[in-house]
């Protein structure tokens, strides 16, 4: 894609992996949190504007920068949210396994609210960070693709394949068209064994999500987020049209893996399942 817009001094460089048609207004969903503040400076190469939104408070708004605090579930505010919005990535709401009703509220609700308004707004292109715990219960010594069915290891993963069900409603009924990421673990270093498979550095997650708002068609895809890891359990052929060619890897941190993780039982479930700690969560009630 070309950008024939002059690019300002102050936004930073877009990443020279990758490419995207510029957008004029993003909307980057919860903002507040540990992706969305790794990924606020960074989506300001692809957009004239960044809306930036959470239910938690924010940094104020800089240059080409519109700041509003509102809770996903708030049908009327995400209404709003959406308004002058030409693409939106979804990373707001309850990212860990936890008791039903804030799940419900933050991500099942959250979500529908959100399509709806895309929908009432013709936004045409959503970018849903979606989870591993879709497929949790899929065990480590299984490789599995995003065609093979979804084995969700909680609430949290219920609302995520909620999520993914409802991405390919709005396509199929709407032609809203949504790339799914199925993020393993985007953190700054991969701390444990099963994250030297599951993890995805800040630079790969940057070049998966312009990639995903950039690709021409992807109806609604998924794809895992995740690193060139030598261990891995996901292939992505199926996804390849997304263009996303991970550049990091979690190999040279591997040794200080093993060594903070020197063995594993194997009949643990944590150790036995792709959702790790998340498959032995709850019962909450
Ligand atoms: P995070 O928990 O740091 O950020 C989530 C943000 O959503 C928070 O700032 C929170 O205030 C906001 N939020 C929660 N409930 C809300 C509501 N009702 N209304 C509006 N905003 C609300 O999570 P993180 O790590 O930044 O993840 C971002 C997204 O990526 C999440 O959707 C998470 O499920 C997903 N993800 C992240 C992974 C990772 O490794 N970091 C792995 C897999 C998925
Ligand atoms: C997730 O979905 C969570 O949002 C994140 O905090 C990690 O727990 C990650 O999965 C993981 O599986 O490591």
């Amino acid at each position: 894609m070309t950008d024939d817009k002059p690019r300002l001094s102050l936004y930073p460089m877009p990443n020279p992996a990758v490419s995207c048609p510029r957008v004029a207004r993003l909307l980057l969903t919860g903002a507040a949190g540990g992706l969305g503040k790794e990924l606020r400076p960074r989506l300001k190469a692809y957009c004239d504007v960044l809306r930036l939104s959470d239910i938690s408070a924010m940094a104020p708004a800089a240059a080409g920068e519109e700041v509003v605090v509102a809770a996903l579930q708030d049908a009327a505010a995400v209404h709003e949210l959406l308004r002058g919005v030409q693409a939106v990535v979804h990373l707001g709401g309850v990212s860990v396994e936890g008791p039903f009703e804030p799940i419900l509220q933050a991500n099942i609700v959250g979500a529908y609210n959100l399509y709806e308004a895309a929908r009432k707004h013709g936004v045409k292109r959503i970018v849903f960070a979606s989870s591993n715990h879709v497929t949790g219960f899929y065990r480590q010594d299984e490789v599995i693709d995003a065609r093979m069915p979804m084995r969700p290891d909680g609430h949290y993963g219920l609302s995520k394949a909620f999520g993914e069900n409802l991405a390919q409603f709005y396509f199929d009924r709407y032609g809203i068209e949504t790339v799914s990421l199925r993020i393993g673990s985007s953190f700054p270093v991969p701390v444990d064994r099963r994250m030297l498979a599951t993890w995805m550095s800040y630079d790969d997650l940057e070049r998966l999500v312009v990639a995903a708002l950039g690709a021409p068609v992807v109806g609604h895809s998924v794809i895992y987020g995740m690193s060139d890891n030598s261990t891995t359990w996901w292939d992505n052929t199926p996804a390849r049209h997304i263009g996303y060619r991970p550049q990091d890897s979690s190999e040279p941190f591997r040794a200080a893996a093993e060594a903070r993780q020197p063995t594993i039982d194997s009949t643990d479930p944590v150790a036995l399942y792709q959702g790790g700690g998340f498959v032995t969560k709850g019962p909450y009630g």
